[in-house]
């Protein structure tokens, strides 16, 4: 498989390259992509360093497949030119998830919607995907109506700016903000842009994204943001109300069972996931399950995963293997 990497030197970008050569993927041929200043460049990619290309010679040697993670406008206006030499574009911005001819896709929820047909498939949102991944198998087997969820979340999601203002504000240094406010001992109620009804880009992507995914519109959802001082991964606090009653010996075998999904629920020893342990595991990690004792057939529980590898990087990788296992490219 030729695949390009575009916005290869980003955060989710350099994963993507680590997740691809981890997962040995069939690469016979790397074209990493990235901005006019860093062309000519090089990346390292399995001992082998390659160098990088303008998304022009990009487009023009027409790889079988480009992971995408270059931000929405950038995808919004390349994408189609790869889609349009038969490349398809597996796409980790927000520009095409909502668009109803697009697909967006979790693997292990809904890859069967896959054809050949699909030449840019959208990556939903990291704090979209770990909640859905835990969701989709409960809603399977008890229904869900109603899913009230809180975000603690990495400022990985924000980039390398937030990363280094914690650095800063560690030392007390003075530089660029990524933030309104200091993120050091504190806590943001704001991830992304606000829109007009007062909830965040971030929470309304969580409540469309979900009902996308999960293919009914029923389904209601309703979510809060915060960013958090931490680097290892997002966090979210999910009240779940479903149509029908459950055992919750037999909701964390549900979740037991399904690939990706981890169950860390035990008080006796203090067993639960937390960012610090999740940072660079593949997992989506699930504990503090418990029946929310104020309403009937209500559960709570708590999900954490590394919001640039199941988040972003290792759910691309994984669409793209679906395709090559399925033969869709
Ligand atoms: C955050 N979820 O943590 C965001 C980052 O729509 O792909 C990813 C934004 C997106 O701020």
């Amino acid at each position: 498989m030729k695949i390009a990497v575009v916005g290869a030197t980003g955060m989710v970008g350099e994963i993507m390259l680590k997740v691809l050569a981890e997962r040995n993927f069939p690469v016979t041929e790397l074209i990493p992509v990235a901005s006019e200043k860093s062309v000519g460049k090089e990346v390292e990619f399995k001992g082998k360093k390659y160098t990088i290309k303008s998304m022009e010679e990009a487009v023009m040697m027409k790889p079988d497949i480009a992971l995408f993670s270059a931000g929405g406008s950038i995808s919004l206006e390349c994408a189609p030119k790869f889609a349009a030499v038969g490349t398809t574009v597996i796409d980790n911005s927000s520009a095409w998830r909502m668009d109803p001819t697009k697909k967006l896709i979790v693997p292990e929820i809904n890859a069967d919607s896959l054809t050949k047909e699909d030449k840019i498939i959208a990556n939903p949102n990291c704090s979209t995907i770990q909640l859905v991944m835990a969701l989709s198998p409960l809603h399977k087997k008890y229904g869900i109506k109603r899913v009230v969820v809180s975000t603690y979340q990495s400022i990985t999601g924000t980039g390398v700016k937030a990363v280094k203002q914690l650095e800063n504000e560690y030392q007390d240094i003075k530089g660029d903000m990524a933030y309104n406010y200091p993120i050091h001992r504190n806590a943001i109620p704001h991830c992304d842009v606000f829109e007009d009804n007062g909830y965040t880009k971030e929470e309304m992507k969580l409540v469309k994204e979900t009902k996308k995914i999960l293919r009914d519109d029923t389904v209601l959802v309703t979510a809060t943001a915060v960013r958090i001082p931490v680097v290892g991964g997002h966090s979210e606090t999910v009240n779940i109300e479903f149509a029908n009653d459950f055992n919750l010996g037999d909701v964390r075998q549900v979740l037991h069972e399904i690939p990706g999904v981890v169950v860390q629920d035990n008080t006796d020893t203090n067993t639960y996931p937390m960012p610090l342990y999740a940072q660079g595991k593949d997992d989506v990690f699930v504990g503090r399950i418990r029946r929310d004792e104020s309403q009937k057939n209500t559960l709570n529980m708590w999900i954490v995963a590394d919001n640039l590898r199941k988040g972003a990087a290792t759910n691309t990788v994984q669409i793209a293997e679906y395709l090559v296992a399925n033969n869709l490219v």
